[in-house]
């Protein structure tokens, strides 16, 4: 059986180091702030994802360890902007005490902005080796750009503060998260797919794939919302119900959103079918996207 235990933990050594290597301590605030929120903690989801996506077109770890860190800084500061006091308000993450309260609302926001920026310095210094084009390069950082901006989580954030108390469709919840949680996973996989030198035919495959994981990690992270042990977690549980926020167990009840999911990773698997044995960790991650306790 796949250890995706150990994988996980692995993907987090390479992507710490190489943030590491990027960001060494200079003592500063706003360094120690991004430092804070980027190590020590968090499952690296997005990471092993693109990883994963990469040796499942035969590609290495190592020739998108680069983008991967890009990837988790952007999703890092996302929860960072999250947590602030105008938006969630939440006092702990992976464990630990959020950015604006370990530092301070000021901080917290630069610390964000900053963390944003630097995955795209970190981006653009990726080196153009072997196969792969300036193109190919170019169609990554669209892909990511195009994920955290207002057509993807920016936006997706912005449909859920604009639908709070008001009862959504679930065609309309469906989009909000497409965008809002599932753009980033997308854009991950689809990194690792070019990166890794995938074809458009294997690039397709796991974009599906990904649509359908993203949908089930959202159920999941909404279902660990109601039922979640915040010891587990390392955030707070029980805040989507006080902030009369629109969830898949809100709209269709916990036993209907939990087959919603299975039948998800279900359809995600069976896209990443003709795959070989490479794509095992794709499908340990797809499983473990709804049997998660944390
Ligand atoms: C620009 C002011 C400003 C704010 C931006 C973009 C944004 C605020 C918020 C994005 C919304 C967001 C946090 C989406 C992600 C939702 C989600 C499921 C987060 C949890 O991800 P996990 O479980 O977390 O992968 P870990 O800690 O394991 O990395």
């Amino acid at each position: 059986m796949f250890d995706l235990r150990g994988y996980l933990e692995k993907t987090s050594e390479r992507i710490e180091s190489i943030f590491q290597s990027i960001l060494p301590d200079d003592g500063s605030r706003i360094v120690n702030a991004m430092r804070h929120s980027m190590l020590g903690g968090g499952k690296r989801i997005r990471p092993a994802l693109c990883i994963a996506s990469s040796e499942s077109v035969g590609g290495s770890a190592e020739k998108v360890l680069r983008a991967a860190c890009a990837i988790e800084m952007i999703h890092t500061y996302s929860l960072i902007h999250d947590d602030l006091p105008a938006m969630d308000d939440d006092e702990l993450r992976r464990g630990r005490p959020t950015c604006h309260i370990a530092f301070d609302e000021a901080t917290a926001i630069l610390a964000g902005d900053a963390l944003l920026t630097l995955a795209f310095e970190t981006l653009s210094e990726i080196e153009c080796a072997g196969h792969k084009s300036h193109a190919d390069l170019a169609a990554v950082m669209r892909k990511i750009s195009r994920a955290a901006g207002f057509r993807g989580m920016i936006g997706g954030q912005m449909k859920d503060i604009a639908s709070e108390g008001i009862v959504l469709e679930l065609a309309d919840l469906q989009e909000m998260h497409a965008m809002k949680t599932g753009a980033l996973i997308e854009a991950a996989v689809f990194t690792g797919a070019v990166l890794g030198g995938g074809n458009p035919h294997q690039a397709n495959a796991l974009t599906d794939y990904a649509r359908r994981i993203g949908l089930a990690f959202q159920i999941a992270d909404d279902l660990l919302n109601v039922e979640g042990d915040p010891a587990m977690l390392g955030k707070a549980v029980g805040s989507d119900e006080k902030r009369r926020k629109n969830t898949y167990p809100g709209i269709m009840g916990v036993e209907k959103a939990k087959r919603f999911a299975e039948d998800m990773i279900k359809h995600a698997l069976e896209a990443i079918e003709p795959f070989d044995e490479q794509a095992q960790p794709l499908r340990a991650i797809a499983t473990f996207i709804i049997e998660r306790n944390y």
